[in-house]
């Protein structure tokens, strides 16, 4: 019977929700779940769809659905459901067998939270977390692969980063801020004796070009040596 509300109600609204979300970030998962629910309702043969769907024995509710999208014969895609809503999905885009990214979905449907391994090495190592308009808002990121221990902080503005921090001693504290614009780096500044202030600020031209090197910090957030580097 829950096939047919799917049809009937619930499928329809998570269609609508899904369309107001930003195609850059929106998952892929809402697709599978919309092949899943769409052969549910056909009645027709899940493997020439390349998705296969997982029901809990006991409820009958929808658990898993596995897909090809890619249709190479190899599963790509696995999504995890609770009936009709969607919860997690894994990503295997090289089928090498180890996830490589992992979307999370809040309980209107959109994805709230995007986990990537950079290593490819099935272990999570950036969270990008969208805003409400659906681009990417901030990421944070673990040289340690590991969620609690997190080094560099980035903020994004109309897609693009504007903003970075990061860790590279790996005490604890902020030692490298980074400042963008239209995407390309204008600013580094770098805390080299780790009191947490910047010691020295690298300034970069339009062509990504170093520019200049300020240093011995006046204490009033400026620099009273100034290097013209190519001059
Ligand atoms: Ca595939
Ligand atoms: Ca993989
Ligand atoms: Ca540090
Ligand atoms: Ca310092």
């Amino acid at each position: 019977m829950w096939i047919g509300r799917a049809c009937a109600e619930q499928w329809p609204r998570e269609e609508r929700s899904a369309r107001r979300y930003n195609p850059g970030v929106r998952s892929r998962v809402l697709l599978v779940a919309a092949a899943a629910l769409t052969i549910a309702c056909a009645d027709s043969d899940p493997e020439a769809a390349h998705v296969s769907a997982t029901y809990d024995e006991a409820t009958g509710r929808l658990t898993r659905i596995e897909a090809d999208l890619d249709r190479n014969g190899k599963i790509d895609t696995y999504t995890y459901m609770d009936g009709t809503k969607v919860l997690r999905s894994e990503i295997d885009a090289d089928e090498d067998g180890q996830i490589e990214k992992w979307e999370f979905h809040g309980d209107d449907g959109r994805v709230v939270k995007v986990a990537i391994s950079r290593e490819k090495n099935g272990v999570p190592d950036a969270w990008m977390y969208p805003g409400p308009d659906g681009e990417p808002a901030r990421a944070e990121m673990s040289s340690e692969q590991d969620e609690s221990k997190i080094d560099r902080w980035e903020w994004y503005e109309d897609g693009l980063l504007v903003r970075a921090e990061e860790d590279a001693s790996g005490d604890g504290r902020v030692d490298k801020w980074e400042t963008y614009r239209g995407g390309a780096i204008v600013f580094v500044e770098l805390d080299e004796d780790y009191d947490g202030t910047p010691d020295r600020r690298l300034t970069y031209g339009a062509a990504g070009q170093l520019l200049t090197i300020e240093s011995e910090p006046d204490g009033a957030g400026g620099f009273r040596k100034r290097l013209e580097i190519g001059r």
